[in-house]
């Protein structure tokens, strides 16, 4: 466990690799999903406007291959630490799949959405969804077919709960970035962030992403083995 008394604020971001262990893909390593698939066509707006079906079809195939697999050994992990830690506590993902809460974390916001949610382009209301989602998909408030998206946030779209996740990283004492290339902002300005307010920042990644000078420590190894070691 590291030193509680020095870290009473701590922040988490997570990213495609904590769940790799799991099955899931990661984005840009090696085979990783974008190089299967141009993500301006499928993670962009203006690719569904262009082909609603097919980012349909990607969405629906990714959320069920998320609900068939279970949480792996470094998400229980960061369960166990949000129990054991004294003071504020936010587990940031950057995922959509649902592994973190199925782990048992509470403190936990999904900046890029989630895979078992819909968001209504008519009414824009959202809802827990775990179906795949067609052209007949009838929105549960309006009442409106076919107006329903994936409640994603996909490139060039604001992601969620900025202003939570900025208010805590400017108290934070310990930030962790685990499983994320840090390629992708605002998420890969976050450790800058946490550092300028006086946070202790640690790398934990399968291998140092290139990004030390933001990090004081770089943990490096599957977060299945590391993260288990750093918390317990
Ligand atoms: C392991 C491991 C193991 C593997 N153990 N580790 C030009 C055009 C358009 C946009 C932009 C542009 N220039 C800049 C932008 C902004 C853009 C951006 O940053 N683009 C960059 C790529 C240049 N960002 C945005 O558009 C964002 N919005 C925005 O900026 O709005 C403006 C705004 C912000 C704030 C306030 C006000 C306004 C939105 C970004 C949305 C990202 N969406 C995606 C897809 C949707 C979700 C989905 O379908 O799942 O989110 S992209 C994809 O990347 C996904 C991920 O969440 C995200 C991050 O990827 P992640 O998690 O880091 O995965 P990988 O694969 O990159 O890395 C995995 C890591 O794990 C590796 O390092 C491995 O080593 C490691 N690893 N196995 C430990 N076992």
């Amino acid at each position: 466990m590291p030193q509680l008394s020095d870290a009473p604020s701590i922040v988490i971001l997570t990213g495609a690799g904590i769940s790799a262990a799991s099955g899931l893909a990661t984005f840009r390593d090696r085979g990783g999903i974008w190089a299967q698939v141009d993500y301006r066509e499928v993670a962009t707006p203006e690719g569904f406007a262009r082909n609603p079906a097919k980012v349909q079809d990607f969405y629906n195939f990714r959320r069920r291959e998320a609900l068939a697999v279970e949480p792996n050994d470094a998400h229980h992990a960061l369960a166990r630490l949000e129990l054991a830690w004294p003071g504020d506590f936010l587990l940031v993902t950057q995922n959509v799949d649902d592994l973190h809460e199925r782990a048992g974390s509470k403190k936990l916001l999904h900046m890029h959405g989630e895979l078992n949610s819909v968001l209504c382009l008519k009414c824009e209301s959202r809802h827990g969804w775990r179906e795949d989602i067609d052209a007949a998909a009838t929105c549960p408030a309006c009442g409106g077919t076919g107006t329903l998206r994936p409640d994603i946030v996909w490139f060039g779209e604001i992601p969620y709960h900025m202003d939570r996740i900025e208010t805590a990283l400017d108290k934070a004492a310990l930030f962790l970035s685990i499983g994320t290339s840090g390629t992708v902002y605002p998420a890969a300005g976050f450790a800058e962030m946490a550092r300028r307010a006086g946070a202790r920042t640690i790398e934990i990644n399968l291998e140092a992403s290139g990004r030390g000078s933001l990090f004081h420590e770089c943990i490096t190894g599957p977060a299945t083995d590391t993260l288990p070691a750093f918390v317990d």
